[in-house]
């Protein structure tokens, strides 16, 4: 089973800026992290990051065949990206949005996602755990 992680937008300064908001772990910890539970659970992983909407898009088209499940954490893009949105829609791979903050818990514009009417479901509030636990549904989603 092969699992895509991808990253919107300045989860590449994690662990820099903001340890209040999102922790002290840098995403290179997380997929450490995400890497040590993929090979207890013996599934593939394949972890990404960009600042550049249209590289995801792209990233989610070629998924197309080649990945069972993508774990996408959008950054702001989950609150503006149609075209994000729109390529999940069209290769119909399951796809779970997670994020690092209680986006519920924030500021009103992070309440609404684009993303999360075309995934199966959201993590969101556990800090790195919500990678650890998109991974775990990754699975469970796939045995299903
Ligand atoms: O909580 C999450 O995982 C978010 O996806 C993080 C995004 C934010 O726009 C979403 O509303 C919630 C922001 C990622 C930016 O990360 C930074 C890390 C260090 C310093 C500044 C930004």
């Amino acid at each position: 089973m092969k699992i895509r992680f991808l990253n919107g937008p300045n989860l590449n300064l994690l662990g820099s800026r903001e340890p209040g908001i999102y922790g002290a772990a840098t995403l290179a910890d997380i997929e450490a992290a995400v890497r040590r539970e993929a090979s207890e659970l013996k599934v593939e992983v394949d972890f990404r990051q960009s600042n550049i909407e249209g590289e995801i898009v792209t990233w989610i088209q070629d998924s197309k065949g080649v990945f069972d499940v993508i774990v996408l954490n959008a950054a702001a893009y989950t609150h503006t990206s149609v075209a994000i949105r729109d390529a999940i829609a069209a290769v119909k791979i399951p796809t779970i949005e997670i994020h690092l903050s209680n986006t519920s818990a924030r500021e009103e514009f992070r309440h609404h996602s684009l993303v999360a009417p075309v995934c199966i479901g959201v993590i969101s509030g556990f800090g790195v755990n919500s990678y650890i636990l998109g991974l775990r549904a990754a699975v469970t989603v796939k045995a299903s």
